[in-house]
């Protein structure tokens, strides 16, 4: 189908979703949101990607891209072209990338781990399999934590596209599966993400509901 936005499926609930939504924002491009769950509205979502996943972004052409860094990659390559939310080259792309790397991670481990929860029934749960996916997702983001330091653009306008990504992680980790990031000690991305969340991008972008989610075996991960 040909039509002369964007069209972007998937609820902000989805971290991968609301990072392509908030970079869209603050990048300028008009779109519509069409926020199905891939929980509730599978079919749906089956006959756009196959695959059954969000987000999925459908170009004005009618072209169709999946995964939140190919559909990120497209959309600055043609919206940021003064590199305004990545660097072109260098170290500080470089940088960036790595932030969302790690948020990848920490984000894949919680969905993982959330998962194990929403998805198998209590007597087949494996504790150690769950806390070793808690513990991945903690150690993500204390490395995100060092990562931050060193390029925090607090007194830039724009938010890099892995500030983005810290900011979405963090809100979606607290959100969803508490225990990940209970009791650790975070300033950077605590300050950053208090920043970004009160910007125009971030709060029309928010998640549509919020799952929480909940499970302490008595063994521990660490
Ligand atoms: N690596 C993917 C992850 C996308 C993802 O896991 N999306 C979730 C929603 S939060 C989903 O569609 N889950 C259903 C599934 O993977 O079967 C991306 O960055 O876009």
């Amino acid at each position: 189908m040909s039509t002369d936005r964007h069209r972007l499926y998937g609820r902000n609930a989805s971290p991968y979703t609301r990072r392509v939504a908030i970079a869209m924002r603050v990048l300028g491009v008009p779109f519509e949101q069409i926020a199905l769950s891939p929980f509730s509205d599978l079919e749906a979502i089956r006959e756009i990607n196959p695959l059954g996943r969000v987000p999925v972004l459908c170009l004005p052409d009618g072209e169709t891209l999946i995964e939140s860094g190919a559909i990120l990659d497209h959309l600055l390559l043609t919206h940021d072209t003064d590199h305004s939310l990545l660097p072109a080259s260098g170290a500080g792309r470089r940088h960036d990338l790595q932030l969302g790397a790690l948020c990848q991670t920490a984000l894949d481990k919680g969905v993982v781990a959330g998962h194990e929860l929403l998805l198998r029934p209590e007597p087949k749960r494996h504790a150690p399999y769950f806390l070793d996916r808690v513990n991945q997702a903690r150690t993500a983001m204390r490395e995100l934590e060092k990562s931050l330091a060193p390029l925090n653009s607090a007194d830039k306008e724009i938010p890099s596209l892995g500030e983005i990504t810290t900011a979405v992680a963090f809100d979606f980790l607290n959100g969803f599966l508490p225990q990940v990031l209970e009791n650790e000690s975070l300033p950077e991305i605590t300050a950053l993400s208090v920043r970004l969340e009160q910007t125009a991008p971030f709060r029309d972008q928010l998640p549509e509901v919020r799952m929480q989610l909940r499970y302490e075996p008595e063994m521990r991960a660490e």
